[in-house]
């Protein structure tokens, strides 16, 4: 960090003293006392998991849609769901730092000698704030099983594994600039400081995917605050990655180097994770970058209403090609469709609300189902593929009116 450039002290003076004072007081006092009391005794997910607002699964935690009825488009800090590999990591923002290294870079610093951002530093460049929307590649997985009668691999998510937030960060074009970017330069490959991943007894380091530079350069953020606060430990204290409309891996959390190449990188996540794989597809699999268009009610499942009434239904849906143009809802199995009507504002995702007044008690499914700014409407069946990436079908929320 050169203070002695004009246009950098310029904007450290200018920065917002109130955020400044409260992160920067923040690596004084809460980051030691995350270190010391929560390291021994908490499990993988640092933050409270109500049952109420959470399903877990293993080191993960899948937001209820019920959870977020009445909330605003944000999803509050405390209902973000959680996608960790192993654990979350208890980093201090003091002796954190960023390294890049590679032949990308002027100089083609290595590994041992890298370029480095301090917290401080990450700061002290010029801020941008988005409001972008995070979602596992997997969300919606176990529907391959209950509605498609098909087995997949892993981990056996609802609709909970999206959510919507504002992050405040540099982008990471910024700081490649500032690194030494060449135009040589094709992929990046960034890395969390979490836990190696073992998976089948292999130990395949630290999590880290590659990132065409094009797609670095254009809309990825460093984020540092999330929804106005310091970044949560589980959404990765002090920085992460925020690649918006590209599945959630690409985001990487708790980010520690980044190796810049100016030949084509590779990792397990993206050779042998987060491809499709199955009949449909070549024998090397097709990999999986952008998402795709789902909807959700904001309902518990099997969740329990009132004969005789007029429901006000909510749900949110949201895509990765485009945005959403058009919603529509069935109360009666998929026979009867008619729109839902969009409310409130915001960035990430397609808000909305459809009357339902039910007459008979008995059991009902409810479907939502959207259509994109391409104009593609969400199937009846999604594609098969062995890990259950991308479950793009409309989904069959049971409800009983009694
Ligand atoms: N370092 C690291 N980054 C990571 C992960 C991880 O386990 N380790 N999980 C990824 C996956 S698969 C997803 S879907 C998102 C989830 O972000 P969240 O936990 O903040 O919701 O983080 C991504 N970044
Ligand atoms: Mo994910």
């Amino acid at each position: 960090m050169d203070l002695t450039d004009e246009a950098t002290y310029d904007r450290a003076r200018m920065w917002d003293r109130r955020t400044f004072l409260r992160l920067t007081g923040l690596t004084a006092t809460v980051a030691p006392l995350w270190t010391s009391t929560a390291a021994a005794d908490t499990g993988p997910i640092v933050k409270p998991l109500p049952a109420e607002t959470f399903d877990v699964h293993g080191t993960n935690a899948e937001t209820r849609w019920g959870a977020l009825a009445g909330t605003g488009n944000l999803v509050p800090i405390d209902r973000f769901f959680v996608r960790n590999h192993t654990r979350t990591p208890l980093l201090s923002a003091d002796t954190w730092r960023l390294q890049l290294f590679g032949t990308g870079l002027r100089g083609a610093p290595t590994a041992d000698n890298p370029v480095e951002f301090s917290y401080q530093d990450l700061l002290y460049l010029p801020a941008e704030t988005v409001t972008a929307r995070i979602e596992c590649a997997g969300n919606g997985r176990s529907f391959y099983t209950t509605q498609q009668n098909q087995t997949v691999s892993g981990t056996p998510w609802r609709l909970g594994a999206v959510g919507v937030a504002r992050w405040r960060g540099v982008r990471l074009a910024t700081v490649l600039e500032r690194a030494g970017l060449r135009a040589s330069a094709v992929d990046v490959l960034p890395q969390g400081l979490d836990p190696d991943f073992v998976a089948g007894g292999v130990n395949l380091g630290p999590v880290r995917r590659p990132l065409p530079v094009r797609k670095a350069l254009e809309d990825v953020l460093i984020a540092y605050e999330m929804n106005g606060e310091p970044l949560p430990p589980d959404h990765g204290f002090p920085a992460r990655l925020v690649v918006p409309d590209w599945i959630g891996i690409a985001s990487i959390k708790w980010l520690g180097r980044i190796e810049v190449s100016d030949s084509p990188l590779v990792s397990p996540w993206n050779t042998q994770f987060y491809r499709f794989v199955g009949p449909d597809y070549p024998p090397e699999g097709e990999l999986v970058s952008k998402q795709n268009t789902k909807s959700a009610f904001e309902l518990p499942w099997n969740s329990t209403l009132a004969a005789g009434r007029t429901h006000h239904l909510t749900g949110r849906s949201w895509s990765g090609t485009g945005g959403v143009r058009k919603v529509e809802v069935s109360t009666d199995g998929g026979r009867s469709w008619r729109c839902a009507t969009p409310h409130g504002q915001g960035r990430g995702w397609l808000r909305w609300t459809v009357p339902w007044r039910p007459t008979d008690p008995g059991s009902y499914t409810l479907r939502a189902r959207a259509t994109d700014r391409t104009g593609a409407v969400q199937p009846d069946i999604a594609s098969y593929n062995t890990q259950g990436y991308l479950f793009g079908a409309v989904v069959h929320h049971p409800v009983t009116v009694t």
